[in-house]
């Protein structure tokens, strides 16, 4: 088990989260400008989706619940960076950034959020149940802990055919009391399944925090229950978060046995669009926004000399224009048909399938 992470002051009331102490990262020595640039402008554009995002949602364009990726940007590109395109994810909710991270263009996210046919999910599964098998999302989902053990049967199935596919499950802190991940990581471990289980540890489930809810809030040491190595790190630095992702998706590839991996997140907002977030202090409000991820990478990327005016500048503009791009298209795409309600309900056809429509007679006449 390691802790690459910052240290977490942890005060009496726990409301007080980091020290001041900072342990240093990956340097940037190592990488190619090309690369660092591509991760910044990945994660200025999520960010930039997500405010768009929320100001649909308060224009009443998307309905539905709603949750935002705003403040794990890092934590969201450095994940998908360090997955191979035939790997498969698994995520709560909170997952749009890991849909355009994980190759799905920027429009369809958005024309999901809309309730467009053009869609992800055709318009039928919106903000929570993004699925495309294409691009190896696999949703997408609403109940917490829903995606475990379905992540955990995805493994079984990868292992059973021989395959070399690793699957993802990303979830929050408050997954972690749930029955299904206890269950999920027991299976997972007997039975040897390539498994990375991924805790965003934002601090925060809805508005209970992790030291109220967790008796072990060091959520990575849970895995050791299951004799399941577990690895915290900085979800504030994307290499931090890709490199040991990396490293636990490729071991768990190779040694076809499952990890467990802790990312220290910080939500910006609320649990959800339309949450105040009243319940957070105007301290851990401020902490949260000192620890912008995308502002933090900006300014690294700067003082580097890899970030100049210019390119800043071209990369904001250039987001701009995709985030209004994407929600133009949204916009003009037209709603699903009613009769396609049913169509995707089920794999196959199946027997009693109900094809009722909403406004249809409960029973048909004689
Ligand atoms: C089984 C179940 N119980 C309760 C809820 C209501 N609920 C939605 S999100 C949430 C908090 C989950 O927090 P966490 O796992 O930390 O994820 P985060 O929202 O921070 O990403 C709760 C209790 C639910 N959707 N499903």
């Amino acid at each position: 088990m390691a802790d690459t992470a910052k240290p977490r002051g942890t005060g009496r009331t726990g409301t007080r989260r980091r020290t001041a102490r900072k342990e240093a990262g990956p340097t940037l020595n190592d990488e190619q400008p090309k690369v660092l640039l591509d991760y910044y402008r990945q994660m200025l554009l999520i960010r930039r989706f997500e405010e768009r995002t929320a100001q649909a949602y308060t224009q009443a364009r998307i309905g539905g619940y709603c949750h935002l990726n705003l403040g794990e940007e890092a934590t969201v590109v450095g994940l998908m960076t360090a997955l191979q395109e035939r790997d498969y994810l698994f995520t709560n909710y909170r997952e749009h950034g890991y849909a355009i991270g994980k190759g799905i263009h920027p429009r369809r996210v958005m024309a999901e959020l809309y309730g467009r046919s053009t869609g992800v999910s055709k318009g039928w599964g919106g903000s929570m149940h993004m699925f495309d098998t294409e691009a190896r999302l696999l949703g997408g989902y609403g109940i917490v802990g829903g995606q475990l053990p379905l992540a955990v049967g995805a493994a079984l199935a990868v292992s059973y055919r021989g395959g070399d596919e690793v699957v993802m499950c990303q979830m929050g802190d408050g997954t972690t009391n749930i029955g299904a991940f206890h269950e999920s990581l027991n299976i997972a471990a007997l039975w040897n399944l390539p498994v990375v289980f991924v805790v965003i540890n934002n601090y925060t489930g809805m508005g209970t925090t992790v030291e109220k809810s967790s008796a072990e809030p060091e959520l990575y040491k849970r895995g050791s229950s299951y004799r399941m190595e577990g690895v915290r790190v900085d979800g504030q630095d994307v290499l931090a978060v890709r490199d040991a992702a990396a490293d636990l998706v490729e071991r768990a590839r190779a040694e076809q046995k499952p990890f467990l991996l802790e990312a220290m997140s910080h939500r910006m907002k609320g649990h959800s669009v339309v949450d105040p977030a009243k319940y957070r202090s105007a301290e851990q409000a401020e902490e949260a926004k000192a620890n912008d991820p995308v502002a933090a990478f900006e300014a690294r990327l700067t003082e580097a000399g890899i970030l100049t005016d210019e390119l800043r500048q071209e990369i904001a503009d250039s987001v701009k224009d995709e985030v209004a791009d994407a929600a133009d298209f949204a916009e003009n795409s037209p709603h699903p048909e009613v009769s396609t309600l049913f169509d995707y309900t089920y794999a196959t056809p199946v027997p009693n399938e109900s094809s009722r429509m909403p406004a249809d007679p409960v029973f048909a006449e004689q």
